[in-house]
């Protein structure tokens, strides 16, 4: 072991180093916000639904579109899933007292319930038909099946969802 004045100023600058390093470390640290924030676990939960269903959609409506080489497999397994996670009810997520916190969900929702509901459905309703022109692997029907549903995220998203977050 070498003695301990030739070992000090090593052990100086490893933990100097080291302090540094953890300052470094924590100060550019991106802001790590949980997927699920505790007190808003109704926001988070229909947060990570619809980035389910948007990255589900997204792939296939970029397919549609020419903006990515068309594959049928990968067509056929995004609707089934895309109509795996349109079968989970997300209602249950837009309970009383969930409109305020980190949302862009507009109050709009809580009044016509109804009607917000019904959209929903018809994004439901949609997928599966996307799923069963994906399944015919006939590409003009999974053209309009696109198109369907994408009207329907949008029929919402016209009245319901608000561009920047609310609160
Ligand atoms: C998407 C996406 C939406 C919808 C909407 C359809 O891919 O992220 O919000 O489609 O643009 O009109």
């Amino acid at each position: 072991r070498p003695p301990r004045s030739t070992l000090f100023p090593y052990t100086t600058l490893f933990r100097s180093l080291a302090t540094g390093l953890a300052v470094l470390t924590l100060g550019s640290a991106p802001m790590a916000l949980s997927h699920l924030v505790k007190d808003e676990a109704m926001q988070s939960y229909r947060q990570s639904y619809f980035t389910l269903i948007a990255m589900n959609f997204g792939p296939m409506t970029a397919m549609v579109k020419g903006d990515m080489p068309w594959d049928d497999a990968k067509m056929l397994a995004l609707a089934e899933d895309f109509a795996a996670i349109a079968s989970v009810d997300v209602a249950r997520a837009f309970g009383p007292g969930s409109d305020k916190g980190t949302t862009r969900a507009k109050p709009e929702i809580w009044e016509n319930t109804d009607d917000f509901l019904e959209k929903y459905a018809a994004l439901q309703s949609a997928s599966k038909g996307l799923l069963a022109a994906a399944q015919s692997g006939d590409r003009s029907a999974i053209g309009g099946a696109i198109k369907e549903t994408g009207g329907a995220c949008k029929a919402c998203h016209d009245e319901y969802k608000a561009k920047d977050y609310l609160y």
